[in-house]
């Protein structure tokens, strides 16, 4: 085969807010010497209605094909999936010569499922970039390490062992980046101009929360990018596109910590003031690395805090205690660095009486922004193959935001598996019941929550 000569990238997204695929970006810098790239991020049909979604996704597939590509990589995540098979069909429908490859969490997850679903071209599993060059290169991707083929002995991707030799996101293989850097940005409570650009300084994560997936990706290992070469992609932000506020969005900054300390006192040097916010993890996290973060512009950390209940941290392996959690919200407010929490509602084991433990917690840590979540047990998590060996899951459809507006695991509580039955009873319809039983759910929660509140008042 020949070398690919027009490749297009596709992002799936089923948010309207914009974020930059750095994933894409990187791939597209890794590929753009080889071949002429392009990456495309369609926005996401604006209305449910039949008849609009297709014309929406007309508009979106015609830019694609006025490029003409001869590949076209799709990358998306479990929840996305549903999203690029309807983009994967229209692709192939208004391309039907281009070749079309599929790569990123989802893909990486549950490869087979995927490969059935769609039956692609070719399919990736595990970091692209490696992989992908080989591809476009070679116009082809047989013994590609990386490349998955059902019913054949896999062969690992080959991944940069070293960050620093992956080329910096390509921008300018977006036409349209400008549209990511609309104010107001990324950081709560603040309004940037040029909005708030993500960064990835590392990859890799040594803890083994059951609820994550992030391992299949990159691994337990972690490898962290130079100082400089993180400073080097700032400035390129700075300098070029007027930045002066960027999100890192590793899987957890402050691993290890000194790497932390020795960014902040580098960043602190130079010569533009930015202001930033990360992730991280509690047991790694104390006043004086706080302190020194916010010199160097740091003013929000985000914080998977999950729950309040010991016996949920212990039991989704969170590897943090309840004090490290109070005392890393405590060296946050020292350090005037707000910090976000988030939480999880409907972990296993979990009661009304770790609910109510939660609660306690957030009254003590005082978070200035919060966010709760029903816990999603996501393919290729350890959760996940709990979740199938106890028959916990209620909907496995994995399809869109509903996901994380509803809980998707049966929860310790025999009220809604009532609702359920009597509904079935009823209606004889599965969907119906499954539903009163979700309802049944919010319901309860909703009402214990406002009773709980309302009886310490
Ligand atoms: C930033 C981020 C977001 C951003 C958006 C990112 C974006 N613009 O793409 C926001 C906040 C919007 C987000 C939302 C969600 N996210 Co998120 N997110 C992340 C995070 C922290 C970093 C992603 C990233 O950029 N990584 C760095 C780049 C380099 O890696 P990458 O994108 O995976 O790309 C590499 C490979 O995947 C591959 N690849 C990717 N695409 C393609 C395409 C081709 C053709 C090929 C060959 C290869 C390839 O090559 C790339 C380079 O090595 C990851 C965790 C993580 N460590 O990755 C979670 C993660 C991807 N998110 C996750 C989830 C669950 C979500 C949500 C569903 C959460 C929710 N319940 O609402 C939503 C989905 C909403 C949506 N997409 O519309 C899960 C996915 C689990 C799963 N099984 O799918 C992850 C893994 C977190 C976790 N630890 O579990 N997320
Ligand atoms: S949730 Fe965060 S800390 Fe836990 S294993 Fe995943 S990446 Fe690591």
């Amino acid at each position: 085969m020949n070398a690919f000569q027009r490749v297009a990238l596709v992002n799936v997204r089923i948010e309207s807010r914009q974020r930059i695929p750095i994933g894409l970006l990187t791939l597209a810098a890794c590929i753009k010497d080889s071949a002429q790239t392009v990456i495309f991020d369609p926005d996401p049909p604006g209305s449910a209605k039949e008849t609009l979604r297709r014309g929406e996704d007309e508009q979106s597939l015609a830019e694609v094909a006025a490029f003409n590509p001869d590949l076209i990589g799709l990358g998306f995540m479990t929840q996305t999936r549903f999203r690029a098979k309807q983009l994967y069909d229209g692709l192939r429908r208004i391309l039907p010569r281009a070749k079309i490859i599929l790569g990123g969490v989802g893909p990486t997850v549950e490869p087979q499922k995927t490969f059935d679903l769609f039956k692609p071209d070719a399919l990736v599993v595990g970091e692209g970039e490696k992989a992908l060059a080989a591809i476009v290169q070679s116009g082809g991707w047989d013994g590609v390490p990386g490349v998955y083929i059902p019913g054949e002995r896999f062969q690992p991707a080959e991944v940069y062992q070293n960050l620093d030799d992956i080329p910096l996101p390509a921008y300018e293989c977006m036409p349209d980046f400008e549209r990511y850097l609309c104010p107001p940005g990324g950081i709560r409570g603040k309004w940037f101009r040029r909005g708030t650009p993500m960064i990835i300084s590392g990859r890799g994560c040594p803890y083994r929360c059951t609820f994550c997936s992030s391992c299949l990706m990159f691994s337990r290992r972690v490898r962290r990018r130079s100082v400089a070469g993180v400073l080097q992609e700032i400035r390129r932000l700075h300098d070029g596109y007027g930045v002066d506020s960027v999100y890192f969005f590793d899987d957890t900054f402050n691993v290890p910590k000194s790497w932390v300390a020795d960014f902040c006192e580098a960043l602190a040097q130079e010569p533009y003031r930015l202001t930033w916010g990360c992730q991280v993890r509690v047991n790694l996290f104390d006043a004086p690395l706080g302190k020194l973060m916010r010199r160097s512009g740091c003013v929000q950390v985000d914080i998977g805090v999950e729950s309040g209940s010991p016996k949920v941290l212990k039991a989704v392996h969170k590897d943090e205690t309840v004090e490290q959690i109070e005392e890393a919200f405590a060296a946050c407010h020292q350090a005037k660095i707000a910090p976000m929490a988030t939480f999880l509602v409907g972990c296993p084991e979990e009661t009304w009486e770790d609910v109510a433990l939660t609660k306690g917690l957030i009254r003590r840590i005082k978070p200035s922004f919060a966010e709760f979540f029903y816990l999603i047990p996501y393919p290729g998590s350890e959760l996940y193959q709990q979740a199938l060996e106890h028959g916990w899951l209620v909907d496995n459809s994995y399809e869109g935001r509903g996901m994380v507006d509803r809980p998707v695991m049966r929860i310790n509580f025999s009220f809604a598996i009532r609702a359920f039955v009597l509904e079935y009873l009823k209606t004889r319809n599965i969907r119906d019941a499954m539903q009163a039983f979700v309802h049944a759910l919010r319901r309860n929660y909703a009402r214990k929550h406002y009773h709980g509140e309302h009886d310490k008042g």
